[in-house]
């Protein structure tokens, strides 16, 4: 069951357990062994900095962001079933997916938009969260104090409606108590290039 939330104009929508038990605990293994990894460096404000979590990327088309450009890159039959899974539940249709994986803690994603120009002006980009429960974040970009924020336990499926990337800014803060990893699915949209 969805659980749809208004944040002044952007909605936000959540799906606890939309991953069952069982089918995390055969995707999980299958992220790890499957996937490549990789620890990229982004360009912020001018510095090369390690980025502190890993990632990987399939997409239909390019995608540029932080100075990286993320190239067009088949998609293993597993997430591409994911894929539908996901565009049926939310109603929107995604060519990408960037996965993130949280080794520990430590690791985490600072405050940012998911505003690439590729995405268009009103995204909407879907979340899948598996492994480590932690707590994601939202502020209002024009007030700070204005914020909002929900934890997201394995199997919950996360929507952040079009209108949201242009109002909100979102992150995962590190959080040192937690010693387990977390994957991190985020499907997007990206507008073909003209
Ligand atoms: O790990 C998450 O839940 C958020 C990831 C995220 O915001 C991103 O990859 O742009
Ligand atoms: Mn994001």
């Amino acid at each position: 069951m969805v659980q749809w939330l208004d944040l002044q104009g952007a909605s936000l929508g959540i799906w606890p357990d939309w991953l069952g038990m069982q089918e995390q605990e055969t995707l999980w293994p299958w992220l790890l062994q499957e996937i490549s990894w990789q620890q990229q460096s982004i360009c912020l404000f001018g510095r090369r900095h390690l980025q502190p979590r890993l990632t990987a990327w399939f997409a239909d088309e390019p995608y540029r962001y932080s100075g990286l450009v993320l190239p067009a890159t088949p998609w293993p039959a597993k997430l591409a079933e994911l894929r539908e899974r996901v565009a049926s539940s939310t109603g929107h249709g995604f060519n990408s997916v960037l996965l993130n994986y949280y080794r520990d803690g430590n690791d985490h994603i600072g405050w940012h938009r998911d505003n690439e120009p590729e995405l268009g002006p009103a995204p909407a980009v879907a979340s899948l969260s598996l492994g480590a429960q932690r707590r994601f974040v939202m502020r209002r970009r024009d007030d700070h104090a204005c914020r909002h924020e929900c934890w997201l336990a394995p199997g919950t499926l996360l929507l952040m409606g079009p209108g949201m990337q242009a109002q909100w800014q979102h992150a995962l803060p590190k959080a040192r108590h937690i010693s387990t990893p977390r994957i991190n699915l985020t499907f997007r949209f990206l507008l073909p290039r003209r």
